[in-house]
């Protein structure tokens, strides 16, 4: 029997991806750094002063900042991103979403999230999602980010879960990545995430009759 689904939320419950890669654009373009949307892929899932620190790799410009002025700039990056986040309401929910979560709650599933990011709660109110969560992990008490599988981990054991009879869905490599390390059943919304156990393309696919029975024929 399933024992827990866990979710991402950037990405697979919402479109925030798209909020953080605007704020991180600009903030880059600032320093002189430009990054695109394939760049981006890089950040999903990636804290947000490791996500700073490859930004500023990549703009050869790593040097150039005392630890200072980078919460400086990451705290500029955030206030941003949180003025985009006021746009938020529940039709921003992605196709399907809502459907699984209702499919999850029938069979008594417990449901998490694993949410690297220290807005979560506040994207979840904002898509009154809130309530369908048993579970959700503190990104604040996570050492490390993605592909750790850390916030997996701790998802699964608030919710008294065994890892290897959990499944974690995600739309970010580096998601994919720690889901597998946690010993989770995987499934993938998106491109490039070969590792997934379960691939689908975008989350109008999300259909929980079908992530059971893959779920049920898994090899391991
Ligand atoms: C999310 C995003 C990352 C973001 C991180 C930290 O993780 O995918 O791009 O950098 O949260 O977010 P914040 O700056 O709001 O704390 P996840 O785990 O939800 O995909
Ligand atoms: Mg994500």
């Amino acid at each position: 029997k399933i024992e827990a689904v866990v979710f991402d939320l950037d990405g697979v419950i919402t479109d925030t991806a798209h909020y953080h890669y605007l704020a991180w654009k600009d903030l880059a373009e600032d320093l002189g750094i430009f990054i695109d949307e394939k760049f981006n892929e890089n950040l999903k899932g990636i804290s947000r002063m490791d996500s700073l620190e490859l930004i500023l790799k990549e703009g050869n410009r790593q040097e150039d900042f005392t630890s200072e002025e980078k919460e400086e700039l990451a705290a500029k990056k955030n206030s941003h991103y949180c003025e985009l986040l006021k746009q938020l309401t529940p039709k921003d929910i992605l196709p399907g979403v809502q459907e699984l979560l209702t499919a999850i709650k029938a069979e008594g599933i417990p449901i998490g999230l694993a949410s690297v990011s220290k807005n979560a709660m506040t994207v979840l109110n904002a898509l009154n999602l809130v309530e369908e969560f048993h579970y959700c992990a503190d990104a604040a008490k996570i050492a490390n980010s993605k592909p750790d599988p850390e916030i997996f981990l701790t998802a699964c054991e608030g919710l008294d879960a065994t890892p290897s009879m959990s499944i974690g869905i995600e739309d970010a490599s580096a998601g994919v990545q720690a889901i597998k390390a946690a010993g989770m059943f995987a499934v993938g919304v998106g491109e490039s995430l070969d590792e997934a156990d379960y691939l689908l393309k975008d989350t109008s696919e999300l259909v929980w009759e079908l992530i059971k029975v893959s779920f049920a024929n898994r090899k391991n």
